[in-house]
């Protein structure tokens, strides 16, 4: 039931003058609205819940990859069984990240060359190749809406220098990525780098926008921040820079982040985010609330009875009290982790939605104040 996709990005908000913007584009496995938070699916599962539980809390595309994917179980495999979506259960859009990240972050003995990056597999310790083809190729097979070209992502503090030859790098990679045919409906976005530098930043789109022009990439994701930098740092580069990305295709702050993250960055004209944070502190008892956030291993749970948010309509505020949630963590049980991550990717996917009605009916200004208003809260 694949369809046919167009990423242009229609805004539905009115002032147009505002870089925060509401809009709309179609993947060949359905519409996204924006501003949108992608849960994380790494190894084709969100971790510690269903595809029934995920329909539910509602997300408009999620994330899955390359890296992971690619390793294991295959990106053939997954190819000869129907595609990603068919393998873990899931007929919404999929974004896959091109793996160059995880690389970094993942695995050990790594070796750069014009060519691409050999390493040593996390899962097993053989030796691996990862290109800007091969990354195309295990997209391509795994049958993601949205591929992402495969990059460099420096580290948070890199000397200037260093960081011009790795953008330079990433800029030719770019055209590499660009040049290998995916199937009709998948759409290619392209990653800016540039660490805190804006003017580097600026020369990396340029040279992107020129490769844009002779052969359009379907989207722009914005790299290498949230890597170890100073937020005031992240914070000044995503006010001045996001609204430079070209307003008719999505714009992806990659990696990024907290509530705090989100609001910003859609203050600031973003449109896709992805984090583990909403599920990884799920996984740790920490729990994102309306008043700020809260940890269930905190014996003031103990009796009681009431929801982690009262503002949130999930299956776990409809149906448990604290007591419950924090027995579970207590005892370790794997529902405690259901439960919250249920909870956690629905307050957040719930954040993105409430931002855009915000947007659509000119009052996000508003909404931003009283949503950092509530977090402000000393015990949620
Ligand atoms: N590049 C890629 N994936 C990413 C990042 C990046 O820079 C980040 C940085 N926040 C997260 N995920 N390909
Ligand atoms: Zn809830």
């Amino acid at each position: 039931q694949i369809t046919t996709s167009d990423f242009t990005f229609r805004c539905e908000s009115g002032g147009q003058a505002e870089p925060a913007r509401a809009g709309h584009f179609r993947t060949g496995h359905g519409e996204v609205l924006t501003p949108a938070f992608m849960p994380v699916g790494t190894q084709g599962t969100v971790k510690g819940i269903t595809p029934v539980q995920l329909r539910d809390i509602g997300p408009q595309v999620i994330l899955g990859n390359t890296y992971h994917l690619g390793l294991r179980p295959g990106d053939e495999l997954v190819a000869r069984l129907g595609g990603l979506h068919r393998f873990m259960g899931w007929d919404g859009p999929i974004l896959t990240d091109s793996g160059g990240f995880q690389v970094f972050s993942l695995a050990s003995m790594r070796k750069m060359t014009e060519d691409g990056v050999t390493f040593q597999s996390h899962v097993d310790g053989s030796p691996q190749f990862l290109s800007p083809e091969r990354s195309m190729e295990i997209q391509r097979n795994l049958g993601s809406d949205i591929c992402m070209a495969l990059d460099e992502c420096p580290p948070g503090r890199m000397e200037r220098t260093k960081l011009e030859f790795s953008m330079a790098r990433t800029t030719r990679w770019l055209a590499r990525s660009r040049a290998v045919p995916l199937q009709p409906y998948q759409g290619l976005f392209a990653i800016n780098q540039g660490g805190t530098h804006l003017d580097l930043r600026r020369r990396h789109l340029a040279e992107a926008l020129e490769l844009d022009a002779r052969t359009p990439f379907q989207g722009f994701a914005v790299g290498g921040l949230s890597v170890g930098e100073p937020k005031e740092e992240m914070n000044a580069v995503l006010a001045e820079f996001v609204k430079e990305l070209p307003a008719d295709r999505p714009r992806y702050l990659m990696g990024v982040g907290t509530p705090e993250d989100l609001i910003f960055g859609i203050e600031h004209g973003v449109d896709l985010f992805d984090c583990v944070l909403p599920t990884r502190e799920a996984r740790h008892g920490r729990i994102l609330t309306s008043k700020g956030r809260l940890n269930l291993k905190n014996a003031r749970h103990r009796e009681a009875d009431r929801p982690l948010d009262p503002d949130c309509a999930c299956y776990t505020c409809r149906t448990f009290s604290r007591a419950y949630l924090h027995h579970l963590f207590r005892c370790g049980e794997l529902l405690g982790f259901t439960l919250n991550t249920i909870h956690n990717l629905s307050y957040t996917v719930e954040l993105t939605r409430a931002a855009r009605q915000a947007l659509l009916e000119n009052r996000f200004p508003a909404f931003a104040q009283s949503t950092r208003a509530g977090w402000l809260t000393e015990e949620p």
